[in-house]
């Protein structure tokens, strides 16, 4: 149990020091009851909106106006990375010295012999017995070497396509995923994800296609940082914590953890020579659009982002408190982001950052944020303004930014893709689709450029 985070889960207890526990049981019971009393209730008034005022992205902390791109990349830069890591996401470790590799598959002649299926392990020690993180990739047989679109998955990689040669992941995962049995996948989950991952359309049009299962580096649940990577790496961002010493109030959370597994990844596609390294784009939809976005903002080599329907914590503004809020999203889900963010529970206006900073720590590189109209809960307008309100730290890096001078919502399905700001607002809910996928590859098309 860490400072104030509940709910207590029970079934941890055996790992939780006597002292925690009590207050934790304690808190329980008297937040916990006042919850029920008050079940949460999500605005989705624009009118209801409380007045809020951003955090100006070109201004340092001693009121220093930032007006030219040195000041930006050498002070307010770092300045906002370091802010995102003690108020949001948490400081996450480096890359882990003993990392090696393993191709564990590599088959030439997949779909239909346009692309080759590879399987590497990455092993993130230095033997082979301490964790590792599964890595498919599709490559393209033409034109290598090729950038590539990389994203977590959320059931295990042998969900995105149904090809029965994709190793079946063998590690916990959430119950709700489609073919999970106690907790595991089963055959029946293969290609469960597939309209997801338009394998064929990403090939076709000269991209790899590389994804890996999120839970590999972190499972999903509230276990007080016991598993995934944190039982090697923990203690390399916590420091030796003495009994009953709460962890550090900026100690990553799970996203920053995915985040951290994603820059793994690109370590090994810098180094598979039918990939070229400069060029991979970062994806992620909703948890994994919020982990794309702090992905890309901490990882530069990371040449594009793309956020699909990432929401609170993601793309959509925090004060603006529409649909899924700060203190609903720690409430059910109190390992994602680091224990400090707690703090800022139905009191966003005492954030030092908001999520357009975020957006901003991307530039110069593109960035395209997609919503949906049926997806409220993440706020698509709140996403949108993200966009707007980088566009600033955009421009004064010489780059077009948002090709729009509108703080309105874009019309439905009619994407501003021009510029290095890109955003889309489709019908339907909450989910990644080809129409999504077809905006990306016309993005990446735009910046990406193939064999250049
Ligand atoms: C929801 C959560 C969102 C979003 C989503 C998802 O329950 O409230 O912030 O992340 O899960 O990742 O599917």
């Amino acid at each position: 149990m860490t400072n104030g985070r509940v709910p207590f889960d029970p079934g941890h207890s055996q790992m939780t020091k006597p002292l925690m526990r009590l207050i934790a049981t304690l808190l329980l019971f008297t937040i916990g009851s006042v919850q029920a009393d008050q079940p949460f209730e999500p605005n989705y008034d624009e009118s209801l909106i409380p007045e809020y005022t951003l955090p100006d992205p070109l201004v340092l902390i001693d009121g220093t106006v930032v007006s030219d791109a040195e000041t930006w990349n050498t002070k307010r830069r770092p300045e906002l990375i370091q802010l995102f890591e003690e108020h949001v996401y948490g400081r996450a470790t480096g890359k882990p010295e003993g990392m090696h590799f393993e191709t564990l598959d590599d088959e030439p002649q997949a779909l239909d012999g346009n692309a080759t299926r590879r399987q590497v392990r990455i092993y993130l020690t230095e033997g082979t017995d301490g964790p590792f993180l599964d890595l498919l990739l599709y490559i393209p047989n033409e034109g290598r070497p090729v950038p590539a679109f990389l994203g977590l998955n959320f059931y295990g990689n042998h969900t995105i396509a149904s090809d029965p040669n994709i190793r079946l992941n063998l590690n916990w995962m959430r119950a709700k995923g489609a073919g999970v049995v106690d907790n595991h996948a089963t055959d029946d989950s293969r290609g469960t994800s597939a309209s997801r991952w338009p394998v064929e359309m990403i090939i076709s049009r000269g991209y790899a296609l590389a994804t890996m299962y999120y839970g590999d580096i972190d499972p999903d649940e509230d276990d007080d940082f016991q598993n995934g990577v944190h039982a090697v790496f923990d203690k390399q961002v916590t420091g030796e914590l003495a009994e009953d010493t709460p962890r550090p109030l900026d100690a990553w959370g799970s996203i920053a953890t995915w985040a951290w597994g994603l820059s793994r990844a690109l370590d090994y596609m810098t180094h598979d020579p039918d990939i070229d390294g400069t060029r991979v784009a970062v994806m992620g939809h909703s948890r994994l659009g919020k982990t794309a976005l702090w992905a890309g903002a901490t990882d530069e080599r990371f040449a594009l982002v793309i956020s699909n329907n990432s929401g609170c914590g993601g793309a959509a503004l925090s004060r603006r408190a529409f649909g899924e809020t700060v203190g609903r999203i720690n409430t059910s889900f109190p390992h994602w982001f680091n224990d400090k963010f707690q703090e800022y529970n139905n009191n966003e206006a005492a954030l030092p950052v908001d999520q357009h900073e975020l957006i901003a720590l991307i530039a110069p590189r593109p960035v395209y944020i997609a919503s949906a109209v049926e997806d409220q809960w993440a706020d698509p307008h709140g996403e949108y303004l993200s966009g707007c309100k980088a566009d600033p730290v955009y421009k004064l890096l010489g780059t077009p930014g948002l090709p729009s001078e509108s703080n309105d919502l874009p019309a439905v399905e009619e994407p501003l893709k021009t510029g290095t700001i890109g955003y889309h607002i489709r019908t339907g809910k909450h989910d990644v689709t080809t129409f999504d996928w077809q905006q990306y590859l016309d993005f990446a098309d735009m910046h990406l450029e193939r064999n250049p």
